[in-house]
């Protein structure tokens, strides 16, 4: 391609981003942008894979059949988020196996959140009001994003993260209404999840490394810092209404800003958790390299399922069209 084309292409794709329309699949984009969504993108899936398994851990313990079908299908809708971003991924000519590749690999990342530790069944509530909530303020703004089968998949993933946060605090509404035993459970498991739930927004704006490109492409349309403020805002009074204490001793009303002011994450923390030495990563990693090797023989006959059918089609087709032309030829 003469560098005249390549900058008409240029020129067109940056005329798509200012007007705020979507760049679709068969668009002409530049490769840096194609690399950020696949890592976005491919980091998110993995997240909500990867996050099937702190929560999971309870679906045998749950203290009563409500509660195991409720917390059933909601790991059953992450795995559908999954499913869903893996596919938008993949009209950015990369495929599911090839992701998965990366990430049992350690090339590729999945959310902080998932390292941590599930020791109560309060976590389960916890999980869904606090680190549901933090994907709803970080992911909504996604449904604007600029690219289209991204952005779409993001409409479908936030109407079920809604419910998701709205089940997490119903169980702890019901464990503040129960004995001193489950409220001390509830403001334990909060104690533990608040920080690390302020850390999924990623680091502060200042070392963020991909914010101004993402945000100048329209990839991000919030910023980390502006959507940890949002959050942190909208769990204020959802916490007093719970009864729940936020530990965070800086935590207080700005009249003159209009917003909270909080204490600073341990960003620290945040980078040996990010660099694989969270207090879960090993095992997570673990458990999904199991279950990826323990579902060789699933694809392997999905795959051979797969040709078998489309041998069929093909032979069915040709069928078809050799009746079609004998009838012709007959008329
Ligand atoms: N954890 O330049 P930055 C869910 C990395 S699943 C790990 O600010 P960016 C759910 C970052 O990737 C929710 N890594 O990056 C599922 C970058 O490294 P690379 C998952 C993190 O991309 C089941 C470096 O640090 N949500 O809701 O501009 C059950 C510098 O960061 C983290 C998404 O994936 C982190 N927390 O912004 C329940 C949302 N933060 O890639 C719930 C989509 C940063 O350069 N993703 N890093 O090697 C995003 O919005 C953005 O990617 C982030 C980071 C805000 C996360």
């Amino acid at each position: 391609m003469t560098a005249e084309a390549e900058e008409r292409l240029l020129a067109g794709f940056e005329a798509t981003i200012a007007r705020n329309d979507r760049i679709e699949p068969r668009d002409w984009m530049p490769d840096a942008y194609r690399r950020t969504l696949v890592r976005q993108i491919a980091q998110h899936a993995h997240s909500e894979i990867i996050g099937m398994q702190p929560e999971g851990e309870w679906i045998g313990r749950a203290p009563s059949l409500r509660r195991k079908a409720i917390l059933l299908a909601k790991v059953q809708d992450e795995a559908g988020h999954g499913l869903y971003l893996y596919s938008a991924c993949e009209t950015l000519g990369v495929s599911r196996a090839e992701l998965t590749g990366l990430l049992l690999a350690g090339r590729q990342k999945y959310s902080s959140i998932f390292n941590y530790p599930t020791l109560s069944y309060a976590d389960v509530g916890t999980i869904g009001w606090l680190v549901d909530g933090a994907a709803i303020c970080n992911q909504v703004p996604l449904c604007r994003t600029s690219y289209g089968p991204y952005g779409r998949a993001m409409i479908r993933i936030c109407k079920e993260e809604s419910f998701h946060q709205r089940q997490g605090y119903e169980l702890l509404m019901t464990m503040m209404r129960g004995t001193d035993a489950q409220r001390a459970m509830v403001q334990e498991s909060v104690d533990r999840f608040w920080w690390p739930s302020l850390m999924m927004f990623g680091p502060p704006d200042a070392e963020s490394t991909n914010s101004a490109r993402s945000m100048a492409w329209g990839v991000k349309r919030n910023s980390n810092d502006e959507l940890r403020q949002r959050f942190v805002d909208m769990t204020v009074p959802q916490a007093d209404a719970l009864g729940v204490t936020l530990p965070d001793p800086d935590l207080r009303w700005n009249d003159e800003r209009g917003h909270h002011d909080f204490g600073e994450p341990d960003w620290e923390e945040l980078a040996a958790v990010i660099r694989g030495d969270g207090p879960c990563n090993a095992q997570r990693m673990r458990h999904r390299r199991a279950a990826h090797e323990d579902g060789a023989w699933v694809r392997e006959a999905a795959s051979a399922f797969a040709s078998r059918s489309a041998g069929a089609a093909a032979s069915h087709s040709a069928e078809a069209s050799a009746t079609l032309s004998a009838e012709a030829g007959a008329r």
